[in-house]
């Protein structure tokens, strides 16, 4: 059952399209002071939920808050990602889902102050509950996923391997990578762009120096079933002559400071302004520029930026250069030296700066702060509208990195900035159920890490679980360790595993789209399934990828193998080069098995089967029709 609570007068965010009618009582389960919500938690209640986040799949004993933040380091102690998922269940006794629908900041206290307690701040005074009883967790999930709408479907090359790079320029630095792929016999159905190529860090430009024929070099890839995806990002480059700049000038489309004159921010290309995407024309103004590259055969986009991402703004900047200079004569101390570098890092993302400018809604003019957490969603939206008319539903590749609930109507997402850390490893694995609960089901984390350098034990390893997730994609920043596959001795451990993804397709594709048709998960903990079963409730590190197969992949290094719960029966199938190396029963219960580092473990569960295809260079190559089964 599903109940709808409104206070003040909420901002619509669109998360939810179809609202039941709100209710007039009190809000249960709930004492509700002011704008602060507690409710006590059982001892034994796990919280799922919360989507992007850091730390575990059960969100207890941690403080998350809901503010999209350009966060580069997902270690321990942070509070907030690039999106806001205020989606949370209480699993215990009591079976509870609850909603926070609003656009700005809301601080989930998951018993971290008081281990017993949640606590939850909502900044704004306007907003929505909803509240949702059933009796089972998985129930909530799809009463949920109903209300917010049917997930993002891309198409199916999308579920090929994507190899990317900050730092790949040029014509030459792509056909360099086809060749890596190619010659070595691995299989690649996309290449990411990223913000290399555009001139001077504009959107919906090309480096000429870069690219003599632009469109060529990407209908030649395309030819050998390699899809080219650009970046788009949210700042635009205050540049007079250029169209983009010089069109959203002309029209009011920027956001305006409270004298009503342009925001400037520094972003990339250095001074940029801020396209408005709550103002209905300048979105589908920006959404249909992204026809400058789909004419160029373009089909797949990656938004980045959009929390949106500011280094200062030039009013922030300015008030640094001022403090800064205070100190230019005087003896720096312990604490004038904090104080000049607090300085300084507080220019990012300054909360005084998403004060300080404002949207054109149809509701009027509303300051960015109250409803920061929708600025990526709608950015992407706009994009997803125009693709959509362009190529069609189902045609166009599209993930973003800010979101909010909703997005995950018009694309998929990618975790951000991580690490080559093997931490990072089992948090991509424990971010999975909880985007799923969101409706975030195509997504993925950079594999390989993009900060830091990798080696090949931790890419292999961390292929090991890629290889299962939707949203596959190597990528990595600038001046780090180079980490495509072909970078490494390993080729032939490599090319096992890469090659295996696309055996899998069919039963990974086809779980995909019954997790979307049906509003189910796609990758569940197992106490979503062995409900009463303690040890399965308390897993973290272990996935059902769709209805039939478990994975339990390694995520230490110089592991050589691990310690796996099996909650049910289950037959264990060992992948190595391009067959299977072992079959056995493995009873209920808990267990250690060796994985070597070219090997692959999948569980199948009893009575299912797992269908596999033969190997293939790119989605296309697959034949759908030529399977074998596993049973
Ligand atoms: O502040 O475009 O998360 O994937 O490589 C860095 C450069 C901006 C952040 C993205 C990352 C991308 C990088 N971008």
């Amino acid at each position: 059952m599903i109940r709808r609570f409104t206070y003040g007068i909420p901002f619509d965010t669109e998360a939810v399209l179809n609202k039941p009618t709100a209710e007039n009582c009190k809000l249960p389960y709930f004492e509700k002071q002011d704008n602060i919500l507690s409710c006590s938690m059982d001892e034994n209640d796990i919280v799922w939920g919360l989507g992007e986040n850091v730390r575990g799949m059960n969100k207890r004993g941690h403080t998350y808050v809901s503010w999209c933040s350009d966060e580069f380091e997902h270690s321990e102690e942070k509070n907030s990602l690039y999106g806001a998922h205020n989606f949370f269940i209480i699993d215990g006794y009591r079976k509870l889902g609850v909603f926070i629908d609003c656009p700005g900041r809301v601080t989930f206290d998951i018993g971290d102050s008081e281990y017993e307690k949640i606590l939850i701040t909502i900044e704004n005074k306007d907003y929505e509950i909803y509240l949702i009883e059933n009796d089972s967790v998985i129930s909530i999930i799809k009463e949920f996923r109903k209300l917010i709408g049917e997930s993002y479907i891309p198409p199916k090359w999308a579920f090929g391997i994507g190899q990317s790079r900050w730092g790949y320029g040029s014509e030459q630095d792509l056909l360099k990578v086809q060749e890596g792929y190619r010659k070595n016999k691995l299989p690649l159905d996309m290449i990411y762009l990223d913000i290399d190529y555009m001139d001077n860090f504009k959107d919906f430009t090309v480096d000429s120096n870069k690219y003599r024929d632009f469109k060529t070099t990407i209908s030649k890839l395309k030819e050998d079933d390699i899809r080219v995806i650009p970046i788009i990002d949210a700042g635009v480059k205050v540049e007079d002559g250029y169209d983009v700049y010089d069109e959203g000038m002309k029209n009011g489309y920027f956001c305006k400071d409270k004298d009503g004159k342009e925001f400037i921010v520094g972003v990339w290309p250095g001074k940029s302004v801020l396209p408005d995407f709550l103002n209905k024309d300048a979105s589908k103004w920006f959404g249909d520029k992204y026809k400058v590259l789909t004419d160029m055969g373009i089909e797949g986009f990656w938004n980045d930026m959009n929390e949106p991402a500011l280094f200062y703004s030039e009013k922030n900047k300015q008030k640094v250069f001022e403090h800064l200079a205070e100190y230019k004569d005087t003896n720096v101390g312990l604490y004038a030296n904090f104080a000049m570098k607090d300085a300084v890092n507080f220019m990012a993302n300054n909360i005084e700066d998403y004060k300080s400018f404002y949207h054109e809604t149809e509701k009027g003019k509303i300051c960015h702060a109250d409803i920061h957490n929708l600025y990526g969603y709608k950015m992407t939206e706009s994009a997803s509208n125009s693709l959509k008319e362009i190529l069609g539903k189902e045609k166009y590749l599209l993930f973003s990195r800010a979101s909010y609930i909703g997005m995950h109507r018009s694309s998929g997402i990618w975790m951000g900035d991580n690490k080559s850390w093997w931490s990072h490893i089992l948090l991509n694995l424990k971010m999975i159920p909880s985007l799923n609960m969101c409706g975030f089901i195509y997504t993925g984390a950079d594999l390989g890490g993009f900060g830091s350098n990798t080696t090949e034990d931790l890419l292999l390893r961390w292929y090991a679980l890629g290889i299962f997730l939707p949203l596959f994609r190597n990528h990595s920043c600038l001046g780090t360790r180079e980490q495509e596959p072909y970078q490494f001795k390993a080729l032939d451990k490599f090319r096992g595993i890469l090659n295996l993804r696309y055996r899998l397709l069919p039963y990974l594709y086809e779980s995909f789209i019954a997790s979307v048709k049906n509003n189910d998960m796609y990758g569940s903990p197992l106490g979503l399934i062995w409900t009463e079963d303690e040890d399965a409730r308390r897993c973290e590190d272990q996935l059902l990828i769709g209805d039939s197969i478990m994975i339990a992949p390694i995520y230490e290094q110089n592991a050589t193998g691990r310690h796996v719960y099996l909650p049910e029966e289950m037959k264990l199938f060992r992948f190595k080069g391009s067959d299977v190396a072992e079959e056995k029963i493995m009873d209920r219960g808990h267990c250690y098995i060796h994985i070597a580092l070219d090997e692959i473990c999948i569980f199948l569960r009893k009575n299912k089967k797992l269908p596999l295809a033969k190997e293939a260079a790119s989605v296309e190559d697959i034949d759908w029709n030529d399977l074998t089964y596993l049973e």
